[in-house]
């Protein structure tokens, strides 16, 4: 397991800029015991709505980290920032185009010891992610094994993240992915919406994050954080 920044996370909310959110669920959000926070969206992401979103999150003292996007969506002031790169999409663009894009603008500002690169593989068909992208989600077992021995053994990404966002995933073969790296950690998202599909995804995954719930049923998100503890505290390390 690498030794980065986001190593210990076991449990993490990902709120979305573009959605609203009152000050009453961000404080629950914040103070209730997650690891960190992540900041992201597929789409309606701007400068604007990431800082005043930061803005607020900054009052409390959960680590908060940033997904660079988009390329006005890149805001100083978070304590690490995650680069997606999509693996499993034809379109080199979201594979190294945009990054490229990005670091010829602000490759001299990057703290680097605090930015690592994330690995995408999108796996529902009707995430926003998939579509916009054109990733290639019907993946058999083999394929998603080959993806994930170029990610963890070949790019040595430190994250490769299991994206199935707005659906729960197959927690099978989320956990042969997982057996299949190395190095890098694996990231579930995608359907959590109750302690039952967090504790299945903390049992494979070493961080799962929780998204739409939060919008939809905020104390069901927060059963989610104990759930998630309880596995990691009742199992052993995860290699
Ligand atoms: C989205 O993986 C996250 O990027 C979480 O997914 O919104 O379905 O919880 P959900």
């Amino acid at each position: 397991m690498n030794g980065s920044w986001f190593a210990s996370w076991r449990h993490v909310f990902k709120l979305d800029p573009e959605r609203e959110i009152s000050d009453e669920a961000l404080d629950a959000i914040c103070t209730s015991g997650t690891d960190a926070v992540i900041v992201g969206g597929s789409s309606g992401v701007t400068f604007e709505n990431i800082v005043d979103l930061m803005s607020r999150i900054r009052r409390y003292e959960v680590d908060c980290a940033l997904e660079v996007s988009t390329l006005d969506g890149a805001v100083p002031g978070f304590d690490g920032y995650f680069i997606p790169m999509v693996l499993n999409t034809g379109k080199a663009e979201w594979i190294t185009g945009w990054q490229t894009e990005g670091l010829k603008e602000y490759g001299t500002f990057v703290p680097w010891e605090e930015t690592a690169a994330q690995g995408y593989i999108i796996l529902n068909e009707d995430a926003t992610a998939a579509k916009l992208t054109e990733a290639k989600t019907d993946l058999s077992e083999t394929d998603l094994i080959a993806h994930i021995r170029m990610a963890d053994r070949l790019m040595r990404l430190p994250v490769i993240y299991l994206e199935y966002s707005g659906r729960f995933g197959d927690m099978q073969l989320v956990k042969r992915a997982r057996t299949a790296a190395v190095q890098a950690r694996i990231f579930y998202g995608g359907g959590i919406d109750n302690e039952d599909k967090a504790r299945q995804a903390a049992e494979v995954a070493h961080t799962v994050v929780v998204g739409n719930v939060i919008y939809s049923n905020l104390a069901s998100a927060l059963a989610t954080v104990t759930a998630v503890q309880e596995v990691a505290s009742s199992s052993l390390e995860m290699k």
